[in-house]
Formats: structure tokens, sequence, C-alpha cells
């Protein structure tokens, strides 16, 4: 694919972006085109924070609106709703996935997640589906049928599909919880490293699978959410986790849609994040975002504020919000996001003016 100068584009994943003036912001800051405005969407921007979502759960449990293309769809829409959001998110996790291989997830009282048969052994692991989708793929249909109903409700409007990266999805599969510093997977990945490896081809598979059902679904872009990748040594994360998350993006090139990996805590490591060959990479806030472009090179970047920056009053939040816009200096590629994801405590009203603000901004002329 060729950028609107005629010139080629990096070497990282092309998609099938139109190159015209019509195709949405998010869409072209994918694809580092020129844009009007800097395009923002927040990862969690449906969730509890907002009452409309509020509602829903007093009635419905988590993994009932997974499972009800209806309700994931209705809930998707709530922030559409609500804010002027460059893009939309499918109403999802990355852990219900994980049943079709032949986990069983459950979500308790207090909301963390629990994998009812957590994978520690050589049989367990053997166990797992694998390559093999032996037709389970029932544990994501709803979310396939959700990103079919909620694209005729949003026409032109992005919506992004997403799945947990297999390191992310392997510390959930060992640990069997959330967790600090999830040390029962990591002491897996230590003692057992070829058993960990034989896990993460599964769950690779997995994703892959996953992530391109999305997309042929109707999804006009995907993101894969790696969260603990920052509890690895450098070394370990080039040796047991990296090379999976690139093997996603590699195998999803050809689906034509632009891919965001997104990872928390890997600052250090930038110069390889990219190299796994995504349009955009998503960066959290604790590295600056201009040296993060810096680093990255000739990719989209998405980030970067500081999710309790929304918590607080609306100066504080204007004003870190505008050295993120600052630090990205206007350039082409950049996608307004959080650091991480929306806070259960943020004020709606924050969200709705930090949208506002992010699209009023003009850079600085040089
Ligand atoms: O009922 C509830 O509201 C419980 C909270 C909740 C929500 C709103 C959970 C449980 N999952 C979700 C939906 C969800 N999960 C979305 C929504 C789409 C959006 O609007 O952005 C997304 C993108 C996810 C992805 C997800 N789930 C990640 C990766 C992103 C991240 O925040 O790091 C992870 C790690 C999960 C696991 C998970 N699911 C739920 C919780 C509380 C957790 C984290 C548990 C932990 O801290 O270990």
């Amino acid at each position: 694919m060729r950028a609107m100068d005629g010139t080629k584009m990096g070497e990282n994943n092309t998609s099938d972006l139109p190159d015209t003036a019509e195709a949405p912001r998010f869409l072209r800051a994918c694809a580092k085109l020129p844009v009007d405005r800097t395009p923002i969407w927040l990862m969690r921007q449906a969730g509890r924070y907002m009452r409309e979502y509020q509602e829903v759960r007093r009635r419905y449990s988590l993994l009932d609106i997974i499972h009800s293309p209806e309700l994931s769809c209705q809930v998707t829409l709530q922030p559409v709703d609500a804010f002027a959001v460059d893009a939309a998110i499918i109403f999802a996790d990355i852990l219900p996935p994980l049943e079709s291989i032949g986990l069983r997830v459950a979500f308790q009282a207090g909301e963390g997640p629990v994998i009812e048969n957590p994978v520690r052994t050589e049989e367990d692991v053997r166990a797992l589906g694998g390559a093999d989708p032996g037709g389970a793929a029932d544990s994501y249909a709803s979310t396939l049928e959700a990103i079919k109903l909620a694209k005729r409700e949003i026409g032109s409007l992005p919506l992004i599909g997403f799945g947990g990266a297999p390191f992310t999805l392997a510390c959930y599969s060992v640990q069997g919880s959330g967790s600090k510093d999830f040390a029962l997977a990591k002491r897996l990945m230590m003692g057992r490293p070829e058993l960990w490896h034989e896990l993460m081809g599964k769950l690779t598979s997995l994703v892959i699978r996953y992530l391109r059902a999305q997309a042929e679904a109707g999804a006009d872009a995907l993101q894969l959410f790696d969260t603990w990748a920052g509890l690895l040594s450098p070394s370990d994360y080039r040796t047991f986790a990296f090379p999976y998350a690139r093997r996603v993006v590699e195998a999803l090139a050809d689906a034509g849609k632009p891919l965001i990996y997104f990872s928390v805590g890997t600052g250090c490591v930038l110069e390889e994040v990219v190299t796994c060959g995504a349009n955009v990479i998503g960066v959290d806030w604790r590295v600056d975002l201009a040296e993060a472009c810096r680093r990255l090179g000739d990719v989209a970047v998405q980030g970067n504020l500081d999710p309790v920056a929304l918590l607080g009053d609306w100066p504080a939040t204007r004003k870190r919000a505008a050295e993120v816009l600052e630090a990205a200096g206007g350039r082409p590629g950049h996608i307004f996001n959080l650091g991480h994801g929306v806070l259960q405590d943020t004020p709606p009203d924050n969200v709705r003016r930090l949208v506002e603000f992010v699209h009023e901004w003009v850079p600085e002329q040089p």
C-alpha cells in the first residue's frame, strides 16, 4: 500500500485503508496519513464509570453481557452516544475466548477473573485444544455477532476488535486469577521453558483465530493487549513473550486491518516492541511520548495520558492532556488515548471534556 503522497509506507503491516480524505480520522492516523483533528478513543471507554453501564450491570453479569450480542452491542454504543470518540471498541474481554481451548473462565463478585482449571502441568498443557478449533468457537461467537450488530449501528465510525496477547493470556491461564506478580506463571516459564513454549504456541493460535474472526465479522481495526509484559526482564520478554506477539501480528498481516500492539511497562524495550510489525504501537504513561515517538521511529503511536489524570479537577486533566498533545506535536499517526484503561471513579464529564479538548487542539506552527 502507498501513502497519499505516493511514498511507500513503512515495513509494518499495511491495511486496506481507502486513501481518501473521507476515511475516518482514526483509520487515517493508523496509516500515518494527515488528519484534520487528532483522533481519540479510550481503552475501557465502556464500563463501570458510566451510569448507563452500571444500570445494565445491575441486571446482568459481565458474562451475561459478553455472551449476549444485543447487550454487548448496547454497551459498546454507550460511550459512542455520550462522547464524540473517533472509534468504538467492541464490549468483550480477553479471557472468555480461553474457553474455546478448554479453560473455564468465571468472574467473581469482586470482579476478579478466575480460571477454574488453571494450567500447571504437562498434562494440563497437552489437554488444551490448541491449534484444533474443534468447533469450540462458541465462546466468542456472541462477540462476532455483536460486532456485526454494532457495525450496523455506527455506520462509518470505526469499530475496534481486540484480544489478549499470548503472554498476558498465559499469565491468567497458569496463575488462575489476577495477581501483582503472576509468580506461578513466571515460575513455570523459568522452570519449564519447553512447556511454556508449547503453551504459548497454543495461545498464539487461539488469538490469531479470534482476531481473524473479528476482522471477518467487520471489525475495522484490531488491538492486542499485552497488559503484563512489563513484569518480565528485557531478556525474558525477548525470549518468552515478544516472539509470540510478533507471530500474531505477522499472521494477521493479510487480514487488511490496522493492528495496534499495546503493552504496559515496556518502555525499556520500545525499539524491539516496534519490530512486531504492528501499524500502531500503544504506549503507557511511564514513557515520555516525544521520546517514545523518537525511539519507535516510523510507526503510528497511541497514548498516553495517565488514567489518574482524568480523576481530578478539569484544569489538572487539561494540563496533562495538553502535554501529551504537545509531545506528539501533531505528527501524523498520533492517536490520543490513555496510557491504560479508564478508571472506575472517572467523572464522565471529564471524558467528555477531554474528547472536546483533543478535537479542538491544533499544533503550533513551527
Ligand atoms: O463487570 C465489570 O464491569 C467488571 C470489569 C470488567 C470490564 C468492564 C472486566 C473484568 N472486563 C471488562 C471489559 C473489558 N475487558 C474491555 C471492554 C472494552 C472497552 O470498553 O475497552 C476490555 C478492553 C477488556 C480487556 C481486558 N480484560 C484486559 C486488557 C486490558 C487492560 O485493562 O489491561 C485484561 C487484563 C482483562 C482481564 C480482566 N477482566 C476484568 C478485569 C477486572 C480484568 C483485570 C483483572 C486483573 O487486574 O488482573
